[in-house]
């Protein structure tokens, strides 16, 4: 029988290398040896993303690694996820992510969104062309920490702006922060619209996000 070392050091590289069924077992296998959910999911499948995302960060990976390693985290969190919600594990924090309205481009939002969940945030995808009304709909019915925006498009990148300022106009941009990203966005452009934060990659947004909600690790 494997120590719990083994187990989880062994699902972090499962994950890293984008072996679905292989985490899918570990993740069982942990569970049948009664590691708690909180080790699965911190020790094992959340180091195994963060390796992914230095190595992204280090063009050591690039999209098609990441989006296999997000496959691999998924085939975790599906069997963890419940258990977690039972055992009440806080999250880190909750994260609205949207292509904004007009933009259909989700490729790099979605790694965005994989990568956030994969640090240990509660994310909700919205997915493509997302209006204000949507955003202030979550708002109002369960506010987020954060609101991620990604825009591929000159012409759409504009409405980050108009996000940010019917926030500012309902008097709700002081709760929550607001990060921006894809092809398009700069660091400049985010100041100039008064979002909190700009991040040029996936694996900079969860550093971004940590940085933002004061979360250290
Ligand atoms: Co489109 N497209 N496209 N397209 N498309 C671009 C963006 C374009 C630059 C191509 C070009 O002309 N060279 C150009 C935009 C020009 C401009 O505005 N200056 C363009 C155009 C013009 C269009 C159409 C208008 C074409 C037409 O119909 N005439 C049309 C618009 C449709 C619409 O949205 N309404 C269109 C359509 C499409 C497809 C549907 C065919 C397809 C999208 C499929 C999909 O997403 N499901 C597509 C694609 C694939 C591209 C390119 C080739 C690739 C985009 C991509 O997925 N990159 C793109 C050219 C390019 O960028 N080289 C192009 C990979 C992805 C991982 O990177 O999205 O940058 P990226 O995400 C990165 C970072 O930016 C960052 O992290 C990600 C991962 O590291 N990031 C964030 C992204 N969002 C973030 C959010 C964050 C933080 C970081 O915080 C919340």
């Amino acid at each position: 029988m494997s120590s719990k070392q083994d187990i989880l050091k062994e699902m972090a590289l499962n994950l890293e290398k984008g072996d679905a069924p292989g985490v899918k077992a570990l993740t069982e296998e942990a569970l049948h040896q009664n590691i708690p959910v909180v080790e699965i999911l911190n020790d094992g499948l959340v180091v195994g993303m963060n390796v992914v995302g230095e190595k992204f960060k280090n063009n050591e990976f690039f999209i098609p690694e990441v989006l296999i390693a997000a496959r691999a985290m998924k085939a975790g969190m599906v069997i963890i996820k419940p258990l977690l919600v039972e055992a009440n594990v806080a999250s880190r924090g909750k994260i609205i992510v949207g292509t904004v309205r007009g933009d259909l481009h989700d490729i790099g939002k979605n790694i965005v969104a994989m990568m956030l969940e994969g640090a240990g945030f509660d994310v909700i995808n919205m997915g493509t062309d997302v209006t204000i009304e949507r955003i202030m709909e979550y708002m109002e019915k369960d506010p987020p920490d954060v609101i991620g925006l990604s825009a591929l498009l000159t012409t759409t990148m504009t409405y980050m702006q108009d996000v940010v300022e019917a926030l500012e106009r309902a008097n709700l941009k002081d709760g929550v922060k607001v990060i921006i990203g894809g092809a398009p966005i700069t660091q400049a452009y985010a100041d100039e619209i008064r979002a909190d934060g700009y991040a040029p990659d996936a694996a900079s947004s969860v550093d971004l996000v940590k940085g933002l909600l004061n979360i250290q690790d």
